[in-house]
């Protein structure tokens, strides 16, 4: 087990919240400031909370020596991005009355809100709680949203992996009663049963926990970058089992080599009625293992880097009744979003829409979201939010389909947009984020603008391109994963990485070094002419840089060779 090292302060923070209860309660009731005591911050992520500061107005209000702007950022849990249309209104609603007004789909299939304040807390959980939703283990060092395949056209298969993935949601969420005594008010019941956590001890685990279910060829789920992925194996039309993937992750530290983005491992297959056992023990085995003296290293990803990956699977496997099989084949095709009408079964349809950066509000000429409120109010079908920040209008009936379609033109909600900006991924950064050092939701639609005009030149308008920037190395929008990846260094500069695989099976190499605007643009215009010209068939951009070899001629020349993981090293 774990060498004794002095514990990270969240672990102490951990042991002594009396199962994430801290003093929240008495924080939320305390009127002169508006944030919470420095230890509960960390508590309340358990309950999808986050404690942040607009950054826009930090100088002006240090100048003024007024309290930062404080407010909240707050995480719905939504297994595989899954919402009925009444859910849907509900959670607009509590953007309106209680937030910034806006509601942000994320890249793990769910919704944020920014900007509540203190005092909306409560009533904004509560007003969530009786539509069915909550924010229980959204963020926090437990297993997080599970998200999986969006492919309500293969009815099937969509229906098998998100019952697995809301059976593992439900298997895997706290059992401690905190999120419902804080924000819902529930008595404690005096002398009653002792509370417990079976499954993740009283320290819960070392760090953040993710899992992914995906329905080949499709890859939206992005397998590679989760710990823990299912990757369903059909026979006929029959899902089979599940290919097990584990030690995927994003994250890194600028300047810090031993910290890396990794490309999960496979660990075997399972047939279904184990998979639930299997993501079990794959998350008891990092919390046994897993570092807890030095957060950033305590990801699954480092954990099985440090034992080794057959020392790992054997120790799942002893845990486990019945051993991982050898995995089976399985091909991906693509990350991205298919975009607009698609047919369904029984006469139904599905409308995919296209939703910049996740950011659901009324743009000039394109109010999106009174256009999915007025789409809601027919309780045509439900909505999933997909992991590249989408959505998708799924199942609606036949007799409704008229009356949506006429509602998606009345709004405009039918946007054509080019391959490279369907692609297109940002994640939150300036101003809510506190670890940004860079835009990036803020600026990545002006760059596409002007990579677009480089594409159209060379004839690539509609060429799909992936390309994901964020606004520091933590890599919450998978920037490592994508063909094209901008990662913030600090304002107004990024390192561009090139060269993933289209379908989300290969990590991108650092190409260039603190670029800006014109830097990008100048960098990569070249390629895409070079890959218009010389392009085999069929061949994606990301493997195209690899093959004519740009990404390994520069990594060598400029001994890019840091934050890379062991795989990537050799
Ligand atoms: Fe993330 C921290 C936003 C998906 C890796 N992430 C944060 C915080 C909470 C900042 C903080 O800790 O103070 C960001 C809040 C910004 C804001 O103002 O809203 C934040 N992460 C997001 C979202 C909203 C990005 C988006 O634009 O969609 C995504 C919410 C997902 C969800 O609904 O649960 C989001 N974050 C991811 C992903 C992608 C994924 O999960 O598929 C990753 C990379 C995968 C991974 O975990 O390795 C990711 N976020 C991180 C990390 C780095 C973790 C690490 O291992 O080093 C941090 C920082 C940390 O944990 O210390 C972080
Ligand atoms: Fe914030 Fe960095 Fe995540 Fe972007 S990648 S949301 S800047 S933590």
């Amino acid at each position: 087990m774990n060498e004794i090292r002095k514990l990270s302060a969240n672990e102490h923070i951990k042991t002594n919240s009396n199962l994430l209860r801290g003093t929240i309660a008495e924080g939320l009731t305390i009127g002169h400031t508006g944030a919470l005591a420095d230890d509960d911050t960390q508590l309340t992520k358990f309950h999808g909370i986050y404690q942040q500061d607009d950054r826009d107005l930090r100088a002006e209000r240090g100048k003024q020596r007024m309290e930062k702007a404080f407010s909240f950022m707050a995480r719905m849990r939504v297994p595989s991005g899954i919402l009925t249309p009444a859910q849907w209104l509900a959670a607009e609603k509590v953007a309106k009355e209680r937030a910034n007004g806006t509601l942000r789909l994320t890249t793990r299939q769910t919704i944020q809100y920014h900007g509540i304040i203190k005092s909306n807390l409560r009533p904004a959980i509560a007003e969530l709680s009786t539509a069915l939703l909550d924010t229980i283990a959204a963020c926090g060092d437990v297993n997080r949203n599970v998200v999986a395949s969006v492919d309500p056209w293969l009815p099937a298969g969509h229906k098998a992996v998100t019952r697995l993935a809301s059976d593992i949601a439900t298997h895997l969420l706290p059992r401690s009663r905190a999120w419902h005594e804080i924000w819902l008010g529930e008595e404690r019941v005096a002398g009653g049963e002792e509370e417990d956590e079976p499954i993740y001890g009283r320290t819960y685990l070392p760090r953040k926990f993710k899992i992914a279910v995906a329905l080949p060829p499709h890859n939206d789920v992005d397998v590679f970058a989760q710990d823990l992925s299912f990757v369903a194996i059909e026979k006929g039309r029959e899902i089979i089992g599940y290919n097990v993937i584990a030690g995927g992750g994003m994250g890194m530290t600028h300047g810090e080599p031993d910290t890396y983005p990794r490309s999960g491992s496979i660990l075997g297959f399972c047939p279904p009625e184990q998979a639930v056992d299997v993501a079990e023990k794959v998350v008891t085995t990092q919390r046994d293992f897993g570092d807890r003296s030095d957060r950033k290293h305590a990801r699954l990803k480092y954990t099985i880097d440090r034992m080794g990956l057959d020392a790992f699977i054997a120790e799942v496997n002893a845990r486990l009744g019945t051993p991982l099989q050898p995995a089976q084949e399985m091909v991906f095709t693509s990350t991205g979003d298919r975009l607009g009408w698609a047919k369904g079964e029984k006469g139904t349809s599905h409308f995919s829409l296209y939703v910049e950066n996740g950011r659901v509000t009324d743009l000039p000429g394109r109010p999106l979201m009174r256009g999915l409120h007025a789409i809601a109010k027919l309780d045509a079908g439900r909505f999933i939010i997909t992991a590249n920040q989408n959505l998708v209008i799924a199942d609606i009936p036949a007799s409704k389909r008229d009356a949506v379609a006429a509602l998606v033109e009345e709004y405009k909600l039918d946007q054509t947009v080019s391959g490279l900006r369907q692609n297109a991924v940002a994640c939150v950064a300036l101003p809510t984020c506190g670890l940004s050092l860079a835009e990036s939701e803020r600026y990545l639609p002006h760059l596409v603008t002007r990579l677009e005009a480089a594409l159209e030149t060379v004839g690539l308008r509609d060429k799909e391109i992936t390309i994901r920037m964020t606004g520091c190395p933590n890599g919450c929008a998978r920037p490592y994963m994508a063909e094209i990846g901008l990662v913030g260094r600090t304002p107004g500069l990024y390192n561009l990485y090139i060269g993933a695989a289209h379908e989300g099976t290969r990590l991108s190499k650092l190409y260039k070094r603190d670029v800006g605007d014109d830097a990008i643009v100048a960098a990569l215009a070249p390629l895409f002419a070079a890959y218009a010209a010389e392009r085999r068939d069929g061949e994606h951009f990301g493997d195209f840089v690899v093959r004519t070899g740009v990404v390994a001629r520069t990594h060598e020349g400029l001994d890019f060779h840091e934050n890379l993981s062991p795989e990537l090293r050799s």
